[in-house]
């Protein structure tokens, strides 16, 4: 996470593997379109606090089943791939 994109945008995994997001710079978070999760100092309703933040923070979440995650900061980005946004494609794990 930094000037403003995700880096890579667009990631494709195994299911059951880690994703992490590290914040080098910049006021910024990580929501999923689908409301799953948001984070930044730690994921709302796990504990932490997924308002923007311009902390170093790192996220790390662990993708169990095949699919495609969009995502997007909300202070710069929006559902549907809308500016600072990026996408996790889950393959089935072997
Ligand atoms: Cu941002």
């Amino acid at each position: 996470v930094s000037s403003f994109q995700f880096t890579p945008s667009r990631l494709e995994i195994e299911a059951g593997d880690r994703v992490i997001w590290r914040n080098a710079e910049g006021f910024h978070n990580v929501q999923a379109d689908d409301g799953s999760f948001r984070c930044a100092e730690g994921c709302d309703r796990e504990g932490g606090d997924g308002d923007p933040s311009a902390a170093l923070w790192t996220v790390t979440r662990t993708f169990g089943s095949a699919g495609t995650v969009p995502y997007f900061c909300e202070v710069h980005g929006g559902p549907g791939g809308t500016g600072m946004a990026g996408v996790i494609v889950v393959r089935a794990g072997r």
